[in-house]
């Protein structure tokens, strides 16, 4: 089997989320979007599909750096291929970023699980066919009955637990451009709200704003120790190892990263050598794809550490299944003006649909579990 071609669809769709000047999502009135869907295709007619913002698919970049390191070869062989464009991202003057490598190598994950008949999440190791997700909400705003104040968390947060069957939750907290953000104490009284309005049990986690010092971070940390969150991350910028090494010696709460740092699994293994963190952070998208995230999962599994998965999706999904050493899968964002269990308008259903105990299934269909609505991205191309 051999690689014939990569291509790109664009497609229009509406969209119910905005973009603040900080560049956070939030729930705004209806308007128009683009996406795009990669699919690779083999001289045996197997394809891969996978969806993602058309940034990270630009013609100029797949041209120059990815099918001249892809077609011709075997689409299976994953990690080489991942090796063969990664290798072009040193001189590529900041054009080939993780993204891009993501898309290409989680294409070719559901062209392999497709190819084989077999879901990727049981050729990765298949270590569970459900798992409990945390409601992932939104940044806090300023919008009425939203996720203005403390209040209206707790009210979302019992609406979550109690009604939806989440059995945790994450806050995002309040960020610029918000009035009276960032504020570490403000974080901290939408927390102690959240925890009153679920009672002593349910797991709790906060990712606050993310350029916290490190005395407003220590103080938030050690509060929220006390109403016994799960863990914080990503309060500091993460470039600095030293200022989470700092964290993680001075505080009783559980620290989660790096998230967004560039350097795949090998900047989550400095974090580990260097005790900077108590739970290793992937997603698949932020780390260049499966084949990076299960060796950061197989590393932090080695120092008896859990590997927690970033962000929603299939793929994600798919590895916090393969995996024994995670907890839960973040599904969201969520907010009280959002549905976000109805689908959008190109899939015929969400990836990663929870049942009433708050447990989101591994898809037993073959590839990455994606159900895409073709019709509707045929007749929406750009
Ligand atoms: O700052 C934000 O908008 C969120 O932190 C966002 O990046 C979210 O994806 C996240 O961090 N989840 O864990
Ligand atoms: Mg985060």
């Amino acid at each position: 089997m051999k690689i014939e071609s990569l291509g790109v669809k664009t497609f229009r769709h509406k969209t119910n989320t905005v973009r603040d000047s900080d560049g956070h999502g939030h729930p705004g009135p209806e308007s128009d979007s683009t996406s795009a869907v990669l699919t690779i295709t083999t001289d045996t007619g197997d394809t891969g599909h996978i969806l993602t913002r058309p940034s990270d698919l630009a013609e100029p970049i797949l041209d120059r750096f990815v099918r001249p390191n892809l077609i011709g070869q075997d689409p299976l062989c994953t990690d080489k291929l991942w090796y063969k464009v990664y290798k072009w991202q040193r001189l590529s003057g900041g054009l080939l970023n993780d993204r891009v490598l993501a898309a290409v190598n989680l294409a070719l994950w559901d062209l392999k699980g497709k190819a084989t008949g077999q879901p990727v999440w049981k050729l990765l190791g298949g270590h569970r066919d459900k798992i409990l997700a945390y409601g992932s909400t939104m940044c806090g705003d300023d919008l009425e009955n939203g996720l203005a104040t403390p209040g209206d968390y707790a009210r979302f947060a019992d609406w979550l637990i109690n009604t939806r069957g989440y059995k945790a939750m994450k806050l995002h907290g309040w960020m610029p451009p918000v009035p009276g953000a960032p504020d570490p104490r403000m974080d901290y009284q939408a927390c102690a709200a959240v925890r009153e309005a679920v009672g002593p049990d349910v797991p709790l986690m906060l990712d606050p704003h993310h350029f916290y010092s490190r005395t407003d971070t220590l103080w938030l940390a050690n509060k929220l120790a006390e109403l016994d969150f799960r863990w914080m991350e990503e309060p500091m910028e993460e470039a600095s190892i030293s200022s989470y090494k700092w964290l993680t010696q001075n505080t009783a709460l559980n620290i989660l990263g790096p998230e967004t740092m560039t350097g795949k699994h090998w900047t989550r293994a400095e974090w580990v050598k260097h005790d900077a963190c108590d739970l290793v952070r992937a997603g698949v998208w932020d780390v260049g794809g499966i084949d990076p995230a299960m060796k950061i999962a197989n590393m932090a599994e080695s120092f008896h550490m859990s590997c927690e998965m970033h962000g929603t999706g299939a793929a994600n999904l798919t590895v916090a299944c393969a995996i024994a050493n995670t907890s839960f899968y973040e599904r969201g964002l969520l907010h009280p003006f959002i549905d976000y269990d109805k689908p959008k308008e190109y899939q015929n259903r969400i990836d990663d649909e929870m049942d009433a105990d708050g447990y989101v299934h591994a898809r037993p269909d073959p590839g990455l579990g994606q159900d895409l609505n073709w019709d509707y991205i045929e007749a929406n191309l750009v």
